[in-house]
């Protein structure tokens, strides 16, 4: 069984992770969700921060354990889990098309959070409130409509029902992902900008109406959205 080491308190970039794992109805191990006397809680996080594990630490969580192998970047660690749990098609050319999608997807990420961070992630939001409103703006207006865009013409030009055609694949579970955070952070804005994006919404939906996806959504173990997390609500970033 794999392990998975992520702050317990946010989905944050481990909630990337466990959708592929609860999509593929996985056994997994969500270490830091264990009570901290069980070897979970923040502990644990910082533990295989600082070189607990197998291998060499990376930087930052999520990190994935299986066997001799850890792994960071969420990107790769989806990349990795991927062909295992039967979430990418087997071709060298469609899988790293997919991760290049789902790094597409991280990117997009980055910006999100910065809408609130514009300034530093060391620093709390009050700290950096004035410019977050400004940096906000331009994602709303520019930003946010020209990622969706993107994602919009990569539905359209695979011609089938997910990013990589008539299969579905890890970045499916990326974008629905986006979708449901940029929806809880920036409600005004972004169902503005997903009334452009058609079959953004769709994909969206249709990854949610998955069977194992959507006991798992509606299961305890899905964090809820807050405001310690990427996608965090500030009515004053919304417009
Ligand atoms: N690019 C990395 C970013 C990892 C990252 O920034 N993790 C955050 C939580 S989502 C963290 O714990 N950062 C700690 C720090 O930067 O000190 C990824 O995609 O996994």
């Amino acid at each position: 069984m794999v392990a998975l080491i992520y702050w317990p308190f946010i989905q944050g970039r481990g909630e990337f992770v466990r959708l592929l794992l609860e999509d593929a109805g996985a056994e997994y191990d969500d270490v830091a969700r264990r009570p901290e006397e069980e070897g979970g809680g923040i502990a644990a996080v910082r533990g295989h921060m600082y070189g607990e594990g197998p291998g060499p630490a990376g930087f930052a969580p999520p990190f994935l354990i299986d066997g001799d192998v850890k792994l960071a970047q969420m990107p790769a660690v989806c990349a990795y889990l991927a062909p295992r749990l039967g979430c990418v098609p087997d071709d060298e050319a469609a899988r790293m098309r997919a991760l290049q999608l789902q790094l597409t997807i991280a990117d997009m990420v980055d910006e999100a959070h910065d809408t609130h961070h514009p300034v530093s992630t060391a620093r709390y939001f009050e700290d950096q409130k004035a410019e977050a409103i400004e940096a906000a703006r331009d994602f709303r207006e520019q930003r946010l409509p020209k990622w969706l865009g993107f994602f919009e013409r990569t539905l359209e030009r695979a011609g089938g029902d997910y990013l990589l055609g008539s299969e579905p694949s890890y970045p499916d579970l990326g974008l629905f992902q986006l979708v449901a955070g940029l929806r809880y952070a920036l409600p005004r804005a972004a169902e503005a900008a997903l009334g452009a994006t058609p079959r953004v919404v769709a994909l969206h939906d249709r990854v949610a109406a998955r069977p194992a996806l959507a006991a798992y959504l509606a299961s305890e173990r899905r964090i809820p959205f807050n405001e310690d997390g990427i996608f965090r609500h500030y009515p004053e970033l919304d417009g």
